[in-house]
């Protein structure tokens, strides 16, 4: 793997020799328990980072709240200048960060800039952002009043982050929260550590560079209970997770439980409809893409292909086809398409779901397996795989992050495709490939697709920053990113003004004394 760079890309990043993993800025503390960081690209060890203890924690919070104090008087437009050169700094380390990204998460080194590309638009978004942090003004019943409403900064704001996009999410959170006049303690996956590192160096340098507090960015590391410190923290009135159903429902309810507000997404189930009308060409692109992308660790991937009868063998065909062409091997070598799972764990639940959907009547049409020899040490590269499968099936219904696509049938008419693709618990993506105009806004009406994400002639993975990002149902609700995703980021206050000299009340009461 050194020939790829990954020691030059260390070095760039300045995390050669890390190993703390608590941070406030400039300043880092270790006094938690160690974790380690395995690449599952060749299974070698890249850095052991100390957790963070409840002292550590303690320094943060005090930091972070005091920081805030200071951050939230800064005009908006001034901390958006400093989310300007951060971005800056990003695009200066984009190829470094990317490789980092493609080393410790596994994803291929294209998707790896792509992702250090989110978190540079991100930033480009929020920047513009900073000077239309806008309320509305209305008016008033009453003579002589003016009525208006404004968004505050919030405080601190707590991230849970997942390790299949360990640092766009993060600067999709961070991004608006700073330029919302927020502070932030980021909590990265304890399988992607040192990318939480390493964009939390950038981050510092920039606050320092500006002489800004410590606080404004921190970093904390380790598993769910370092995550619980934080939702059961009333000084944090935002905890924004990403990650599992499974997770989101603990922390929804501690976060719940003391009435702050949580910003969820979690898992998703995400289908393309294929209709008769599909371009054929453009629905293989869009479901291997989908499907094998990330090794089927986005919680966009495309995990069900819902194709009408009528066209449903030549589909099937061509996308049997396509994954005949797969090249499965180092992400860092930009000749293969599919990178490993991030560790055997997710490999055991990857051969679990195959063993499964056959268990339960199901139909693998191209094998899985786990590769082996020269190249596949880490044991964490498996086949991408396809089933034909039941909707209705336990196996079906279940998330499986890892590249297992399933293809069902449907007749008649598109509703019934729908009603497929909504009968699920998650509602995070979902596509129609049709160059029919009517079934295109069938499946966009109000009796279409149940998803936050909805598209046409496209696939399920992908999603631009300007839009907002997120799912309805067991995908918790929450909308990240772009158009007016902000607005969880700040407090809202809605506030009248009598500028005469009589004191009317509304609704017309009259109380004289
Ligand atoms: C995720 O998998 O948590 O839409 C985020 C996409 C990416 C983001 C995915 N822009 O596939």
């Amino acid at each position: 793997t050194t020939s790829f760079g990954i020691e030059e890309a260390l070095e760039q990043l300045g995390i050669k020799d890390v190993n703390q993993g608590t941070s406030t800025g400039n300043e880092w503390f270790s006094n938690g328990e160690e974790i380690s960081s395995f690449s599952p690209v060749d299974g070698q060890l890249i850095a052991k980072v100390s957790t963070t203890s409840k002292e550590d924690y303690e320094k943060v919070m005090q930091s972070a709240t005091s920081a805030f104090k200071d951050w939230r008087l800064k005009p908006a437009p001034q901390r958006g200048e400093i989310v300007r050169q951060f971005g800056e700094e990003l695009r200066r380390l984009k190829e470094p960060l990317g490789k980092l990204v493609s080393y410790e998460m596994g994803k291929s080194y294209q998707e790896g800039l792509g992702e250090v590309q989110e978190m540079i638009d991100i930033c480009d978004f929020a920047v513009g952002l900073s000077r239309q942090l806008h309320g509305l003004t209305m008016h008033s019943e009453r003579p002589g009043h003016r009525m208006y409403e404004q968004y505050h900064p919030l405080g601190v704001v707590g991230i849970i982050s997942a390790f299949n996009f360990p640092v766009a999410v993060w600067a999709w959170n961070t991004a608006l929260a700073w330029i919302c006049g927020d502070v932030c303690v980021w909590k990265p996956s304890e399988k992607t550590p040192l990318c939480g590192i390493a964009c939390q160096k950038i981050a510092a340098k920039v606050f320092a560079d500006n002489n800004l507090p410590e606080g404004i960015s921190c970093l904390i590391n380790g598993d769910y209970k370092v995550g619980e410190m934080m939702t059961n923290d009333k000084r944090v009135p935002l905890v924004s997770a990403t990650g599992s159903i499974r997770m989101g429902k603990i922390v929804a309810q501690a976060v719940a439980a003391r009435l702050g507000k949580s910003l969820l997404e979690l898992g998703g189930n995400n289908a393309i409809i294929v209709t008769p009308d599909a371009d054929i060409k453009m629905t293989v692109i869009g479901a291997v893409f989908g499907a094998v992308g990330t090794a089927g660790q986005r919680c966009t991937s495309t995990r069900r292909l819902i194709i009408h009868e009528s066209i449903y063998d030549k589909v099937k065909d061509a996308v049997v086809d396509a994954y005949k062409q797969l090249r499965i091997g180092n992400p860092l070598d930009e000749k293969n398409h599919v990178g490993p799972l991030i560790d055997k764990d997710a490999v055991r639940m990857y051969n679990q779901a195959l063993e499964k959907v056959v268990a339960e009547g199901g139909n693998i049409i191209v094998e899985g397996g786990v590769l082996e020899g020269e190249g596949y040490e880490s044991g964490c590269y498996v086949k991408p795989a396809i089933a034909e499968a039941k909707n209705s099936f336990e196996i079906v219904q279940h998330e499986t992050f890892a590249p297992v696509l399933y293809l069902m049938k449907y007749s008649g008419d598109v509703e019934n495709a729908i009603e497929l693709q909504n009968g699920v618990v998650q509602g995070l993506s979902s596509a129609i490939m049709t160059n029919n105009l009517r079934e295109a806004e069938r499946f966009l009406s109000h009796a279409g697709s149940d998803c936050g994400i909805a598209n046409v002639n496209i696939g399920t993975s992908g999603a631009e920053i300007g839009g907002a990002f997120g799912g309805e149902k067991e995908t918790g609700g929450g909308r990240e990113s772009g158009s007016d995703a902000w607005k969880i980021y700040m407090r809202r206050q809605t506030n009248t003004i009598n500028y005469t000299t009589e004191l009317p009340l509304a609704q017309g009461i009259k109380f004289d004394l």
